[in-house]
């Protein structure tokens, strides 16, 4: 036992360091109710295990493969009654109903961190804050010779909202799988438990379809202003849904119709009317395209491709889009979702859709996205006093894709210029009139990929606005605070740049 002399910085101090780089209460997004204790600091050594029951292990590993690479120690996951060492505990039920089926409770005390949730989620949950409360080079993939000192205290934590998602454009420009896992461990960190993939569009069909093959063998040839384009094999496509599953995220894959379908128009003559194929589009316009309302192999058309994605999908949902058919008359766009809509329900598949899809009247099941500010929202909060749960991604607030300032080397701007500060401080319960915060699933930020081509494009959008977005969707509304919440996203930085991701360094904070 070391004895400690006040004052002196010694290896009294290094047993148990008073200083850490987040505190509990200093967690993105917000917990519910943190309380720090820096006398409770707990420090990771040598011979530290994860002690973990048997339905916990995927999340016990999951956390030593985040802990290993930098600590070098070999914290190996022994049984959850093993007394022995000190180290994390992760207990799985009977952690009471007011933190539901994603929450947690954490705590940090010296002796020991102790984990504990309803579900395999709430502990995932946990795990990345958890992963918040150590220094940030616990992220650096190669042995660092230091100190690992977790910040002391208690959490009790769960989330405002069911759906906190992220989307991403695949469409306009192509990402490949390996791009798309690393966004889904990026946003898994901030609680996103949602990634809805935007499939198609009128400049790529990314989706290997088998009984249509030319929609991604020729459809999935082009990208916007001549990128090089790509698709997704089923079988690589399942991997992603695999491979999100494993960080407890859900994907809901979008197909867009019965506009934005000049791919699919490009690849099959006789999905237009006159039936002879489009050219391929590669400009950034919207609105031009339609399927043909009229012809019955569109409905053919529609349903192989909803029955082979459902068969790709554990999810409940699939996006059907319905955004900005400009070229399909209202009274068709009907006709097409009065025949489409029930198809989801054949597949046993619940319907997501932009928010236009409400003027169909569809089932109470369906949960519409609402996206434009310019459109009156009237039809959108009938929807929501029908019973449909909207899903909140209003472009001024949650779009990625625009623009931070008139400079911003990046990005669209038709929604106006959104600062951090903007994306942040907005409230999805008060946005809409006539819609309430029971009335909602959640919110999504959709990141639209016309300009953006790398991995180092998408962060550089998406960081630093997601973890706001993501903490609108988890914080309770009471926690909304800018001055509090850009002092949180600030100790954020040192973790993405030890990540290697690209973010923005907005002048609206004081980054570390
Ligand atoms: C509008 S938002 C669109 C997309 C564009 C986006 C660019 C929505 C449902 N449709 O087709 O990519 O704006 O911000």
């Amino acid at each position: 036992a070391t004895v400690v002399i006040p004052g002196l910085a010694g290896p009294a101090v290094a047993d148990n360091p008073q200083t850490t780089e987040r505190a509990v209460t200093e967690i993105v997004p917000v917990p519910v109710e943190a309380k720090p204790d820096p006398g409770a600091n707990f420090r990771l050594t040598a011979d530290s295990v994860i002690r973990a029951e048997h339905q916990a292990q995927d999340v016990a590993k999951y956390l030593g493969g985040l802990l290993r690479p930098a600590t070098g120690f070999p914290l190996p996951v022994v049984e959850r009654h093993d007394k022995g060492k000190r180290g994390i505990t992760l207990d799985l039920g009977d952690a009471g109903p007011r933190i539901g089926d994603e929450g947690y409770r954490l705590t940090v005390a010296k002796d020991g961190i102790t984990l504990r949730a309803n579900t395999t989620a709430g502990l995932f949950g946990g795990v990345q804050s958890l992963r918040q409360l150590f220094p940030a080079d616990i992220n650096k993939t190669t042995v660092q010779k230091r100190d690992w000192t977790v910040s002391g205290g208690k959490v009790l934590d769960y989330p405002r909202f069911k759906q906190r998602g992220a989307m991403l454009d695949v469409a306009r420009h192509f990402f490949t799988p390996d791009q798309v896992k690393r966004y889904i461990d990026q946003i898994a960190q901030y609680k996103i438990n949602t990634l809805h993939l935007h499939l198609t569009d009128d400049q790529g069909w990314r989706i290997e379809i088998k009984s249509w093959p030319k929609l991604a063998e020729i459809g999935g040839k082009t990208a916007v202003g001549g990128d090089p384009g790509g698709y997704y094999t089923q079988e690589q496509y399942k991997d992603i849904v695999k491979y999100a599953a494993s960080r407890h995220i859900t994907v809901v894959p979008e197909v867009d119709m019965p506009g934005h379908t000049n791919a699919a128009q490009a690849s099959y003559g006789e999905l237009n009317c006159d039936g002879k194929p489009v050219p391929p589009r590669t400009d950034i316009e919207v609105g031009y395209s339609s399927l043909c309302i009229a012809k019955p192999i569109t409905y053919k058309f529609v349903e192989d491709v909803i029955r082979e994605l459902a068969a790709m999908t554990p999810g409940p949902y699939l996006h059907i889009g319905g955004d900005e058919a400009h070229a399909t008359t209202p009274a068709d766009y009907k006709t097409f979702f009065d025949k489409v809509t029930p198809m989801l329900a054949t597949y046993d598949k619940k319907m997501q859709g932009w928010h236009n899809v409400v003027v169909t009247n569809p089932p109470t099941s369906a949960i519409p996205q609402y996206w434009d500010p310019k459109n009156s929202n009237a039809d959108v909060a009938a929807a929501a006093a029908r019973g449909n749960k909207i899903l909140m991604s209003p472009a001024n607030k949650a779009y990625l894709d625009m623009k931070y300032h008139k400079d911003s080397p990046l990005g669209l701007h038709w929604a106006g210029y959104v600062e951090v500060k903007d994306s942040y401080n907005w409230d999805p319960a008060t946005y809409l009139q006539g819609v309430t915060e029971k009335q909602l699933a959640g919110v999504e930020a959709p990141l639209w990929s016309e300009t953006i081509r790398t991995s180092a494009d998408i962060e550089f959008m998406a960081f630093p606005r997601l973890p706001g977005i993501a903490e609108i969707g988890w914080s309770p509304a009471a926690t909304h605070n800018w001055d509090n919440y850009r002092t949180r996203l600030a100790k954020q930085s040192p973790i993405w740049t030890v990540q290697g991701i690209n973010f923005y360094r907005s002048p609206q904070v004081d980054w570390k």
